[in-house]
C-alpha cells in the first residue's frame, strides 16, 4: 500500500527538526525547545511509523532501541588501532615533553591543542556512506567489544553525519560517560529499589555500556564527546583543532573546554586553570591532554610503541581513594557540635595523605551506615576537607556495628542534646566543656578574628588542661614566665606570644564581635553590627528588634546575639578584655547613601583587577553599603571580574548576572 506523499513528507519533516533539536541540545548546548515539545514530536513520529511501518528506516530517531539482548558482545577489530596515551604525573614531566617536541620539530615554541581528559570509556564509531555502522570499546587498542546496539541508544551519538556529501568512512573517536548530575540520580535510583550503587560516574557508565540489554543502556543517561579521528578526515585540515571544529560540523560533541595554547606556560596554565574548575564540570575529568595542534607536526613526531610521541596526558591527582575505617571519633566544635571523624588508614589521596575524614554529623552516617572494619570511598577535591563518600558493603567483615554517637559529650561528660529541627547534636555544657574552651580560644585568636599569631592548637591544649588559661581574658593576663615553663615553649617563643597578644589589642570593632564567637555570627553580620552600632556596648543593649534592623539579621541570628548578651559570664569576659586595654579603631556608625546604586546589591568578585586589589575593591563596596558575597547565584546583583576570572564567571553568564569591569564598578561607586 502506498503511503499518501504528504504523510511520508511529514514523516521526513518530524526527523529533520528532531535532528536539529538533538544537535542543538548536545552539541551546541543551546536547547531552543522545551522538552515536552520535543517529546510531542517524538511521539507523533513513533505513531506515525506504527501506523506506516513502511516508512522506518535504520536512522530515524525512533530507531535508537531496535535490537534485541544480545547473548555476547562480538570482537570488532579496529581499522585504526586505538593508541593508548602516555602520562605525566609532574610538571616537569611536561616540560620534558615540550622539550622533546620542541626538539624533533626544531621550533622554539610550540602550538598546542589542550582539552580535558574525560574519565570516561573510549569508544570508536565508524560512520560508513554517512550512517552509523558500528560502534565499540578500545578493548586492548586493536580489538575491541561490538557495542553498537548500546551506543546507539545514546542521543549525543549522531545516527547520520550532518553532511550533504559524507565521506565513505569515518571512524569518530571520543569518549562515552554519565554526567555527576545523571550519576547522582542513578544512584538514588538504585537505592531506592535496593539495588547495588555505583563507585563513581566511570563504573556506571562502564557499567551501563556492557549491558547486553539495550533497553537498559537507554533508561541510564549516558553521553558522548569526541575528541578525535581514526583515520584522518580527507581536505585540507592542518589542525587538530580544526578537526574537531568540522566533528561539530558534523553533529558530535565536542567540549567547549578545548583551547589552542602556546608553549610549556601556555600548557601550565591550562592545567591550573581546568583543575581549579573540576569540581564545577558537569563530567568528571582525570586530568587533561596536550596534543602538538599542527597535524603534519604530528605526523613527524610519530610512535614510540603504543603511544603517540605528539601528545602527553597531564593527571590530576585522584580525588577518590578507598581505604579502611579504623575508628569513629567524636569532635566537639567551637559551639559544642558533635561532629563523627573516621579515623583512617592512611591513604594518598587527592594529593596529601589522609588520616582523617568528616562524617559531617549522625545523620549522615546513618544514611551512609558507615562502620569501624568497613572498606569506604574517601574524596579530596581541591581544598576541601576529605569525606567518606560511601561504604562498601560488599567488603564489610562479619560482626561489624552501627554507629551510636554517645549521649554524654565525650570530653566533659555533659548531656548532649539534640534539637527536633537541627541534624547537630551538641553538648550542653558551653565553656564550661574544655572542647569548646579551646576552639572558641583558637577562633579568638584566628586570624580574621584577633589575629595572634603563634597561639596554635597544641599551645591552646596545654594553656587549658593546665587551667593557665579559661576564657579569652585570661591571654591577656599571660606572662613569659607562666608560659616558660610549658612544654616546648622556649623562651624567645614565649616572648614572641607574649608581644603577639600584646599587639592584638588594637583591633577593630568588626574583628572583636567576629572573635567572640556568638553562634551565626559570621565576619560579614560581625562587620554590619558594628558600622550600624559603633560601639560593644550599644549592640550588648540592643534587643532582639533593633538587632533586625541589621542587614541579613533575621530572628535566628538576632535571637543568637541577644542570648549571648544576656549571659552574665559573657559580659563578664567582654568587660575584662576591655579592661585588659583591648581597644578599636575609630568605627564610627556610618551614614550610609541608600540612593548609592551599590547600597543592598549583592557582589562577586573574580580574577585580578587592574588597579584595585580584592580587599580594596571590597571596602569600597562595603563602603557604599554593598554585600561582597563568596560565591555567584540567583542572588547576585554584580559579578566584577578581572583577569582570568574563572568558574564564577562562567557560572555569571549562566545566571544573566550583570558582569562588570573594573572600570565599571568604579563607575557604580562613583
Ligand atoms: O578525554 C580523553 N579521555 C581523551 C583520550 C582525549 N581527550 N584525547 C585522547 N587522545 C588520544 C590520542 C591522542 C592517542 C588519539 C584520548 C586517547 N587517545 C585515549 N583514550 C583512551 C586511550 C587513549
Amino acid at each position: 500500500m502506498a503511503v499518501a506523499h504528504s504523510i511520508a513528507a511529514r514523516v521526513n519533516q518530524l526527523r529533520a527538526d528532531i535532528e536539529q533539536h538533538n544537535y542543538h541540545y548536545y552539541v551546541l548546548d543551546q536547547p531552543v525547545i522545551p522538552d515536552a515539545e520535543y517529546d510531542r514530536l517524538f511521539q507523533e513520529l513513533q505513531q506515525l511509523e506504527q501506523r506506516y511501518p513502511q516508512l522506518v528506516t535504520p536512522d530515524s530517531p525512533t530507531q535508537r532501541v531496535g535490537a534485541a539482548p544480545l547473548l555476547e558482545f562480538a570482537q570488532v577489530t579496529h581499522r585504526t588501532p586505538m593508541l593508548s596515551l602516555n602520562n605525566a604525573f609532574e610538571d616537569a614531566a611536561v616540560t620534558a615533553f615540550d622539550r622533546r617536541v620542541r626538539e624533533a620539530l626544531g621550533q622554539a615554541l610550540v602550538e598546542y591543542a589542550a582539552e580535558p581528559k574525560f574519565d570516561g570509556l573510549a569508544v570508536s564509531l565508524t560512520y560508513a556512506k554517512g550512517l552509523l555502522a558500528t560502534g565499540a570499546t578500545r578493548g586492548d587498542g586493536y580489538t575491541g567489544e561490538d557495542v553498537t546496539a548500546n551506543l546507539r541508544t545514546i542521543r549525543a551519538i549522531p545516527l547520520k553525519l550532518r553532511a550533504t556529501h559524507p565521506p565513505d568512512l569515518l571512524e569518530v573517536r571520543g569518549e562515552v560517560l554519565m554526567l555527576k548530575a545523571d550519576f547522582e540520580q542513578l544512584n538514588r535510583t538504585q537505592r531506592g529499589r535496593g539495588e547495588r550503587e555505583f563507585a563513581n560516574p566511570r563504573n556506571a557508565a562502564a557499567g551501563s555500556l556492557r549491558q547486553l540489554d539495550p533497553r537498559i543502556t537507554l533508561t541510564r543517561r549516558l553521553t558522548f564527546y569526541a575528541y578525535g579521528t581514526g583515520a584522518p578526515i580527507a581536505g585540507k585540515l592542518r589542525r587538530h583543532s580544526q578537526v574537531l571544529d568540522r566533528l561539530v560540523e558534523l553533529g558530535f560533541p565536542v567540549t567547549a573546554e578545548r583551547q589552542a595554547v602556546s608553549g610549556v606556560a601556555g600548557l601550565l596554565d591550562y592545567y591550573r586553570a581546568l583543575g581549579a574548575r573540576r569540581e564545577q564540570l558537569p563530567f568528571e575529568i582525570d586530568g587533561v591532554v596536550y596534543k602538538v595542534n599542527d597535524l603534519a607536526g604530528q605526523n613527524a613526531l610519530g610512535f614510540v610503541s603504543r603511544a603517540p610521541r605528539f601528545a602527553v596526558a597531564h593527571k590530576f591527582p585522584a580525588a577518590e581513594a578507598t581505604t579502611v575505617v579504623e575508628g569513629i571519633d567524636v569532635q566537639v566544635g567551637r559551639t559544642g557540635a558533635l561532629t563523627p571523624v573516621a579515623r583512617l588508614q592512611p591513604v594518598f589521596v587527592g594529593g596529601v595523605t589522609v588520616t582523617n575524614a568528616t562524617l559531617h554529623n549522625e545523620d549522615e552516617v546513618h544514611r551512609k551506615d558507615i562502620r569501624v572494619g568497613d572498606t569506604v570511598v574517601v574524596r579530596r577535591a581541591g581544598d576541601v576537607i576529605p569525606e567518606v563518600v560511601r561504604t562498601l558493603e560488599a567488603k564489610r567483615p562479619a560482626r561489624t556495628h552501627r554507629f551510636v554517637l554517645p549521649v554524654r559529650c565525650p570530653v566533659c561528660g555533659s548531656a548532649v542534646r539534640r534539637s527536633e529541627d537541627e541534624a547537630v547534636a551538641r553538648c550542653t555544657a558551653g565553656l564550661f566543656c574544655p572542647a569548646q574552651r579551646k576552639q572558641a580560644l583558637l577562633h579568638f585568636a584566628s586570624r580574621r578574628a584577633l589575629d595572634i599569631e603563634g597561639l596554635g592548637e597544641k599551645l591552646v591544649e596545654q594553656l587549658v588542661d593546665n587551667q593557665v588559661v579559661r576564657t579569652p581574658a585570661d591571654l591577656y593576663k599571660l606572662g613569659i614566665a607562666g608560659l616558660a615553663g610549658l612544654e616546648r615553649m622556649a623562651e624567645k617563643s614565649a616572648g614572641n606570644l607574649v608581644a603577639a597578644i600584646e599587639r592584638s589589642k588594637h583591633t577593630t570593632l568588626a574583628r572583636f564581635i567576629y572573635a567572640l564567637g556568638i553562634r551565626n555570627v559570621g565576619e560579614s553580620t560581625a562587620r554590619d553590627l558594628a558600622r550600624r552600632f559603633g560601639s560593644i556596648e550599644r549592640i550588648a543593649a540592643a534587643d532582639a528588634e533593633t538587632l533586625q534592623q541589621v542587614p541579613d539579621v533575621g530572628p535566628v541570628v538576632a535571637h543568637s546575639i541577644a542570648g549571648f548578651f544576656a549571659e552574665p559570664h559573657n559580659r563578664k569576659v567582654i568587660g575584662q578584655l576591655l579592661a585588659a586595654g583591648v581597644s578599636f579603631a575609630e568605627t564610627a556608625p556610618r551614614q550610609l547613601d541608600p540612593s548609592s546604586p551599590v547600597y543592598g546589591k549583592t557582589f562577586v568578585l573574580t580574577g585580578a583587577l587592574p588597579h584595585l586589589t580584592r580587599d580594596e575593591a571590597q571596602q569600597k563596596i562595603r563602603d557604599h553599603g554593598g554585600k561582597v558575597s563568596g560565591s555567584v547565584s540567583k542572588q547576585t546583583d554584580y559579578v566584577v571580574a578581572g583577569a582570568d576570572p574563572g568558574g564564577k564567571y562562567a557560572k555569571a553568564l549562566e545566571l544573566g548576572v550583570t558582569i562588570l569591569d573594573e572600570a565599571g564598578l568604579l563607575k557604580l561607586l562613583d
